[in-house]
């Protein structure tokens, strides 16, 4: 009799983990088809010379220039601190307010190879300059370098998975690498993929900020951007 109980909770324990497991996978599927389902709101290659739609927060710093043959969108100088810690520059793609996004693109980082603490930066649900989230793309992994980063109205702060040091850093050269970052606003998951477009490397679920705009820049380097493209779901606020 006891062992028929035992078999009995065993095979509930089986029973229990393949209904989670089914749940999860149904729920990520569901993830991925929503955002799937998002219009693409614009395409940037740069071709046409200028940087029509883009809103930096110094101009004179930005340029559209040729580098191998292609014209590519460039940040020529780091910006000034902040009244809070928080990257200094950044260009906002001004006519997209958006809540649910995927945003993709190649970003080339420009400071010297042999400083680990290069960076370039994504931003995303900018509101204003002390509001917003980045992605902070470098070639080292600690507490503020290689993070999901939240500006709230004060210093930001990592608000990644990824324990300090343990996310992987790939800016770690002065080629372009290939971005993409995604954001489901219902759920508040946020996932940021370099390279490897398949596995992010950067995670968190998060809905402090809900909406705004998208951009990208650096903490305080330099840098190159190409190929921008933005599916998204229009912010009703
Ligand atoms: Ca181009
Ligand atoms: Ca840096």
């Amino acid at each position: 009799m006891a062992r028929i109980f035992s078999i009995l909770v065993v095979l509930m324990g089986v029973f229990m983990i393949i209904l989670l497991c089914l749940c999860w996978a149904g729920m990520d599927t569901e993830l991925s088809e929503q955002l799937k389902a998002l219009p693409l709101l614009m395409s940037d290659d740069f071709e046409d010379g200028n940087a029509q739609g883009w809103q930096p927060n110094i101009p004179e710093h930005w340029e559209v220039a040729e580098e191998k043959g292609s014209l590519v969108y460039r940040l020529m100088a780091p910006g000034p601190p902040g009244e809070v810690r928080a990257p200094t520059s950044w260009s906002i793609l001004k006519d997209f307010d958006v809540t649910s996004f995927i945003f993709t693109g190649r970003i080339k980082c420009k400071a010297d190879a042999t400083n680990i603490h290069r960076d370039v930066d994504i931003f995303f649900h900018y509101q204003d300059p002390t509001h917003f989230y980045y992605i902070h793309f470098s070639a080292i992994s600690n507490g503020v370098h290689n993070i999901i980063g939240l500006v709230n109205g004060r210093d930001r702060v990592k608000i990644n998975h990824e324990p300090p040091g343990q996310s992987i850093a790939r800016m770690i050269d002065l080629e372009f690498h290939e971005f993409k970052v995604t954001c489901n606003a219902e759920t508040g998951e946020i996932k940021a993929y370099l390279d490897d477009i398949k596995t992010p490397i950067l995670t968190t679920t998060d809905k402090t900020l809900r909406h705004g705009y998208l951009g990208i820049g650096s903490f305080d380097d330099t840098g190159s951007f190409h190929d921008i493209k933005l599916w998204g779901k229009i912010s009703e606020q």
